[in-house]
């Protein structure tokens, strides 16, 4: 037998799991894990990082964080059942903390390990090709590049884990007279810092996560104005005073912006806040997740993990979903796979078996109506993994619970649900209040968020 010898792709939070549940394998000796990023450290996302466009070495920056981002879901239901955040700074702490704080948390876990974890990684290393080789070889074929010396070289793995996220291809769409704007436009994957729109009056297009996020921070910051423009239905929030909704837009001419309910208004810059494309180009053809939109379980994967698509039941995408849970799909996801990987699971392994368990998933995912049907369903496909591995039993059904009450927040007031307070799923201990309101907190600092001196 070939020894077992896994690449991952991706050292975010998804890789960082991988690596983290293969440590806790028995595994016998000679098992292998290499996981590759083209960033120097791992982190993924929470790694800030000033560069846009391309990096030092010319590939597409990755990371689309900013400055002053916190995090958008309550932390009570992505902490990992094995380190909670409690464990992690000695005390409870707030729900929403900071990107900073995040990055620790995750990096902490990876730390406390016995093991050196940060030996299974090849940092600033791009893969460039994944190509499967039939039987007799049943393995993997994975180039990359070392980006300091620029060498490209092949290997060979027996398993491929594709772990790099899906927020990181900005989706640009055109607008008629666009080229007529005599501001600034950039994508959100592009947002750096709100301090820079300060006296602005910002148009902001999309009506998601990122257009909400970014309108209510540079508010805060000072912005003089914003609009937000919605394509199918505006996101109906009670905004603070600066920020309105308006339809799409049909079209710029110089300043001015002309929206379908044909008013007008003229806006210094124009941020993009339109979602991303979802690539995997260096997936060979037959190996390749197509995901055309953002959704709750893509086509062609078993428990939205096992790529079936090349036949082979050796290639597995962690994260490619819409996100609720983040950390603790991921985490349950990378465990299965390890699990499958070393044959611990009681799984099906006809293909008609995996195809109808697909479908049926894929059938629900076109049945679900509103958010709470999508965090319902992610929260049964966490209670799935979780069955078939013996990971925490209560972090889908628990955390989908916190979810709702999350979004009802959300709806009440955008402006003060990441001051609500939540319980810890495993501590049980109830979230401390923050010491400053998010609409009044200026320091993103792990310091300000656990009130250490
Ligand atoms: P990523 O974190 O994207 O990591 C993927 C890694 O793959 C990167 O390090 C990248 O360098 C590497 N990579 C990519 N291609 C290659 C290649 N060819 N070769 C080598 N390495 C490669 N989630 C939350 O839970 N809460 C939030 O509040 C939240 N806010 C967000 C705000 C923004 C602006 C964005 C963009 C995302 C946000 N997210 C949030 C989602 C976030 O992406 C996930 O929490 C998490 O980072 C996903 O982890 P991942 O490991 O799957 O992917
Ligand atoms: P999303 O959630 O994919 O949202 C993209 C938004 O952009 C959504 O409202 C889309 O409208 C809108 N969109 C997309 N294409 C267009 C065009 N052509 N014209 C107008 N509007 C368009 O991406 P986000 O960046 O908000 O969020 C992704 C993650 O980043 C999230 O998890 C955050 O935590 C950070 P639609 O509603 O489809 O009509």
């Amino acid at each position: 037998m070939a020894k077992t010898r896994i690449c991952v792709i991706g050292a975010g939070p998804s890789g960082m799991s991988m690596v983290y549940n293969f440590s806790k394998m028995e595994t016998g000796n000679d098992a292998e894990i290499v996981c590759f990023d083209k960033q120097d450290t791992w982190g993924g996302q929470w790694n800030f990082s000033w560069r846009t466009g391309t990096d030092e070495y010319g590939e597409p920056c990755h990371n689309g964080m900013y400055k002053y981002l916190w995090s958008n879901g309550p932390k009570e239901c992505l902490e990992y059942p094995d380190y909670t955040f409690e464990e992690h700074f000695g005390k409870p702490v707030p729900s929403f903390p900071p990107r900073p704080v995040m990055r620790d948390y995750i990096e902490g876990r990876m730390k406390k390990c016995a093991k050196d974890l940060k030996a299974c990684f090849r940092f600033k290393t791009a893969v460039r090709f994944v190509k499967y080789n039939e039987m007799p070889e049943d393995n993997f074929s994975v180039t990359f590049t070392n980006l300091e010396d620029n060498k490209t070289v092949t290997e060979t793995f027996t398993h491929v884990v594709v772990a790099i996220g899906i927020f990181n291809s900005p989706k640009i769409p055109n607008f008629p007279g666009i080229e007529s704007f005599g501001g600034r436009v950039l994508h959100s994957h592009n947002f750096r810092d709100p301090n820079e729109f300060k006296g602005q009056r910002l148009l902001v297009i999309g009506a998601s996560y990122s257009a909400e996020d970014i309108a209510i921070q540079c508010c805060k910051f000072g912005a003089k104005s914003i609009i937000s423009s919605w394509r199918t239905k505006p996101m109906g929030f009670k905004w603070p005073k600066g920020i309105e909704e308006k339809p799409l837009v049909e079209k710029f001419d110089s300043n001015m912006v002309h929206f379908t309910d044909g008013t007008s208004a003229e806006v210094d810059t124009v941020i993009y806040c339109t979602g991303y494309l979802y690539l995997y180009p260096f997936m060979d053809e037959n190996l390749k997740l197509k995901s055309p939109k953002l959704t709750m379980y893509p086509d062609n994967v078993y428990k939205g993990t096992l790529w079936l698509g090349g036949g082979n039941n050796k290639v597995f995408y962690i994260g490619m979903v819409d996100q609720y849970f983040s950390f603790t799909l991921f985490d349950v996801q990378t465990l299965w796979t390890c699990k499958y990987i070393f044959g611990e699971l009681n799984e099906q392994t006809q293909r008609e078996d995996l195809e109808k368990s697909m479908k049926e998933w894929v059938n629900r995912r076109n049945s679900l109506k509103d958010c709470h049907d999508e965090i319902d369903f992610q929260g049964d496909l966490i209670t799935v993994l979780s069955k078939d591995t013996g990971y925490n039993i209560d972090s889908g059904p628990v955390g989908a619970k916190l979810f709702h009450t999350w979004e009802h927040q959300r709806e009440a007031d955008i402006v003060t649900y990441k001051d609500q307070c939540f319980p810890s799923i495993y501590t049980k201990s109830m979230a401390p209040a923050p010491s400053c309101k998010y609409s009044d907190a200026l320091d993103d600092s792990i310091q300000a968020y656990t009130g250490a001196k």
